[in-house]
């Protein structure tokens, strides 16, 4: 298939020569651009997708920091607009029309910096039919001005940051190859407190988001991974709600919470092998623990008391709780 996207619209070569750029954990330089960090073919599809994404009313926006649970609502966004996930049968079973048994997550809502607009890409987003589903990092001021001024709606995903960090640690850890170590997790730690890691710092990120929601609810839905877990029934209902489509039934609410539990997106054919083709992970990597409080068997009571104190202060008078 031809890329059908408008032509891109931004040449960038020579302000990356001008950006402060840093090596993140000896894997990748990062470069820092109106406060947050990218890498480079990030920031240049962060750039085309500001200079020519053009937003619908109806388009839903999927938005996050890296690792606080982008996945779960991959598979609930898509489920929730799909009226056949609504039909309640006798008994749960995997159903060969069921867009999550045939499809990776990250093919139901595409990613705007490593899919559409990423050098190469082949996606059509103009022919796509509304409502459209797209998903981003990139931090709520860095949004393409048509985001924030149409009437389409974002639903953005944050975790507390301790659980965030070392699931972004594992999830790096996963493209080493057998014979290397894992990166040192002391520097990744440091390097993650003080901002630095793709789309960070992490704290400004959440607060960009946060503030909007605070000013807008129903242009913002704001969730956390703990609530979540917690309560899924309930938070599924309000996202569905949120996005228009409310349950008519609490059996149409439990399927699509079945559907797209961990235990089951885990053990799917299609999500257990191979490669993801667009961001190069193992698809078994987006599936790891799926718990609270996994920082736990990993970071030291140092490393919790430095983080801990880092959200604290970042997110005093915000209204915000994040620590778990
Ligand atoms: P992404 O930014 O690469 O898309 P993202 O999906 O945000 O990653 O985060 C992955 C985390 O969500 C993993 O957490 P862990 O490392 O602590 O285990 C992953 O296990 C978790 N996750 C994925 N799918 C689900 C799900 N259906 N329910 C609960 N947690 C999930």
């Amino acid at each position: 298939m031809a890329t059908i996207n408008p032509p891109k619209t931004t040449s960038t070569s020579a302000l990356f020569d001008d950006l402060p750029t840093e090596k993140w954990i000896n894997l990748a330089n990062l470069y820092q651009w109106k406060g947050f960090w990218y890498r480079r073919p990030h920031l240049e599809a962060v750039m085309e997708a500001r200079s020519s994404f053009k937003a619908r009313d109806e388009d839903v926006i999927l938005a996050s920091s890296m690792k606080t649970g982008t996945t779960w609502l991959k598979a609930l966004i898509p489920s929730i607009m799909d009226p056949n996930a609504r039909i309640v049968g006798e008994t749960n079973s995997d159903d060969n029309s069921d867009p999550l048994v045939q499809n990776f997550p990250n093919v139901l809502i595409p990613s705007f910096e490593i899919q559409i607009f990423a050098e190469n890409s082949t996606y059509n987003i103009l022919d796509m039919p509304s409502p459209r589903l797209f998903r981003t990092h990139m931090p709520y001021a860095m949004l393409p001005d048509s985001i924030k001024t149409s009437g389409c709606k974002i639903v953005y995903i944050t975790r507390d940051p301790k659980d965030t960090v070392l699931s972004l640690w594992h999830f790096m850890n996963s493209i080493r190859k057998p014979e290397e170590r894992p990166f040192p997790l002391n520097e990744f730690f440091e390097s993650f407190c003080k901002g630095l890691h793709p789309f960070g710092p992490f704290h400004d990120h959440v607060l960009g988001y946060w503030k909007e929601s605070m000013m807008r609810p129903e242009k913002i839905l704001f969730l956390r991974y703990e609530d979540m877990k917690r309560d899924t029934s309930g938070q599924v209902k309000k996202l569905a709600s949120f996005l228009g489509r409310p349950f008519a039934k609490e059996e149409e609410v439990a399927k699509v919470v079945w559907m797209c539990s961990f235990e089951r997106l885990k053990n799917l054919e299609v999500n257990k092998n191979g490669v993801e083709p667009d961001a190069g992970f193992p698809k078994s990597a987006y599936f790891r623990l799926g718990v609270v409080g996994d920082w736990k068997n990993s970071l030291s009571m140092e490393m919790k008391k430095q983080l801990d104190e880092i959200t604290c202060n970042k997110l005093e008078g915000s209204g915000l709780d994040l620590l778990n």
